[in-house]
C-alpha cells in the first residue's frame, strides 16, 4: 500500500523492549469529548457515522496529533462495533452512552447472532479508515488498532449498556458457563479476524481492551477472561508472522491478574491507576513493557501539580519498557492544556 516512512517509532521500540530518547506517551480516548474540535464536529454527526465514514474517522483520529506532541494516533471508532457487526442494533444515547437495543437474556437468544461474520463485509469502513488515516498521517507517528476483548463486549451485549454490578453478565457465568464460553469463543473467533485486517489495512500496533476486568476475580479471570485474551494474540501474531505488529493488553481493574496478563504473548501490559508501577514491575519482571497510569483525574489538578505527579510516576515506571498514559480514558471535562502539561512533563528530561 505504499505508506509513507514512519518518522517516530518511540512507541513501537519501546513496546519491543529497544532503546528510546525519550519517553513515549499516548492518551486512551485521545481524540473525544474533550477536545472543543470534536464537540464541533460530531454536533453534526452521529456517533457511528463518525465511525463508519473513513474522511470523518480520519479526521477525528488527526485532532489531537495536530494539537499535541504524542507519539502515536489511535484510529477513531469503538469497541462496540464489533457487537454490532454480530447483528446487534447499537445506539449511542446522549449523556448515557451506548445502548444495545434487544440485549441477550437467556442462551437461546444467541441464536439471533450471526453465524458467521465476514469482518470486510461488515467492519471494512474501519479498514478503510485506518487505511486512509495511515496515509494522512504522512509517518509522523504510528497509528494504533483496537479491539474490545470478549468479557467486556458479552457484558455489554447482556447488560444492554454499561452497568456498575455487571450481575446479568456474571450471572451467566455462574448459572450458564458453557454458553458463556461459546459467546466467548464467538467474540475470539470474530475479534482475530478483525485484528489482522486492522494490521494488514495499516494499524502498526493493537490494543485489546477488557475493560470490565474489574468484575472478576483471578478465578473468574482464568476461565472466562485471560484464555481468550491469550488466543487472540496467539490468533493474530500466527497468522500474520513477520507482519506482526506489537500488542497491548489493557485490563482495567485487573490488579489481581498482572502476573497472568504478563503471560499472555503481549508485549506491553497496560495498567489502570490503582495500580503501583514499582509493585507491577516487580510482578511482570523485565521482558514486558509497562504502560500507563496517571489518574485521569489528575488532570483536573492545576498544571505544576500535574507535572509533580507525572515526574513522580516517570520516577516509578523508569524509563526502560514504558509507555506513558493515563490509567483510563481522559475525561470529557478535562482542560485540554492539562493534558498538554502531562505531555510536557513525560517529554522533560
Ligand atoms: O457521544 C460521544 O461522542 C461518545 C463518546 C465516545 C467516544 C469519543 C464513545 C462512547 N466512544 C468513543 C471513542 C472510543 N471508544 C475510542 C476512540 C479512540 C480514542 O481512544 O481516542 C476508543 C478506543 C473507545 C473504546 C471503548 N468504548 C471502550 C474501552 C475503553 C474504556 O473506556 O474502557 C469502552 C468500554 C467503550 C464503550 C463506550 N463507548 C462510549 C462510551 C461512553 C463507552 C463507555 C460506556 C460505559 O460502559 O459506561
Amino acid at each position: 500500500m505504499n505508506f509513507p516512512v514512519l518518522k517516530n517509532d518511540r512507541i513501537l521500540r519501546a513496546a519491543r523492549g529497544e532503546d528510546v530518547d525519550r519517553i513515549p506517551i499516548w492518551v486512551m480516548r485521545q481524540a473525544g469529548r474533550y477536545l472543543p474540535e470534536f464537540r464541533e464536529l460530531r454536533s453534526r454527526h452521529d456517533f457511528f457515522t463518525i465511525c463508519r465514514t473513513p474522511e470523518l474517522a480520519c479526521e477525528v483520529t488527526l485532532q489531537p496529533i495536530k494539537r499535541f506532541d504524542l507519539d502515536a494516533s489511535i484510529i477513531f471508532s469503538d469497541i462496540l462495533v464489533i457487537v454490532q457487526a454480530l447483528g446487534m442494533d447499537v445506539e449511542m444515547q446522549p449523556s448515557i452512552g451506548p445502548v444495545i437495543i434487544d440485549p441477550l437474556r437467556e442462551p437461546c437468544d444467541l441464536d439471533r447472532l450471526k453465524e458467521h461474520v465476514d469482518v470486510h463485509k461488515e467492519l471494512g469502513y474501519v479498514f478503510e479508515a485506518i487505511t486512509l488515516t495511515r496515509h494522512r498521517l504522512d509517518g509522523q507517528v504510528p497509528l494504533i488498532g483496537f479491539s474490545g476483548a470478549p468479557w467486556t463486549l458479552m457484558c455489554y451485549m447482556i447488560e444492554g449498556g454499561g452497568s456498575k454490578t455487571m450481575s446479568k453478565s456474571k450471572k451467566w457465568l455462574y448459572t450458564y458457563p458453557e454458553e458463556s464460553k461459546q459467546l466467548l469463543q464467538k467474540l475470539t473467533d470474530v475479534i482475530i479476524k478483525y485484528l489482522i485486517e486492522q494490521v494488514k489495512a495499516g494499524a502498526q500496533m493493537l490494543q485489546v481492551f477488557e475493560s470490565n476486568a474489574e468484575h472478576l476475580n483471578l478465578e473468574l479471570f482464568n476461565r472466562f477472561s485471560g484464555p481468550y485474551i491469550s488466543a487472540i494474540c496467539k490468533g493474530v501474531k500466527n497468522e500474520l508472522k513477520e507482519q506482526s505488529v506489537p500488542m497491548v493488553v489493557f485490563a482495567k481493574g485487573g490488579h489481581y491478574a498482572i502476573k497472568e496478563l504478563s503471560t499472555l504473548g503481549y508485549e506491553v501490559v497496560g495498567l489502570d491507576w490503582t495500580v503501583d508501577p514499582v509493585k507491577a514491575r516487580r510482578i511482570v519482571g523485565d521482558n514486558i513493557t509497562l504502560q500507563g497510569n496517571l489518574d485521569p483525574c489528575a488532570l483536573y489538578g492545576p498544571t505544576n501539580q500535574i507535572k509533580e505527579m507525572v515526574k513522580n510516576m516517570k520516577t516509578k515506571f523508569t524509563n526502560r519498557r514504558y509507555i506513558a498514559n493515563l490509567g483510563h480514558g481522559i475525561y470529557p471535562d478535562v482542560d485540554p492544556e492539562h493534558l498538554r502539561a502531562m505531555i510536557d512533563a513525560i517529554h522533560e528530561s
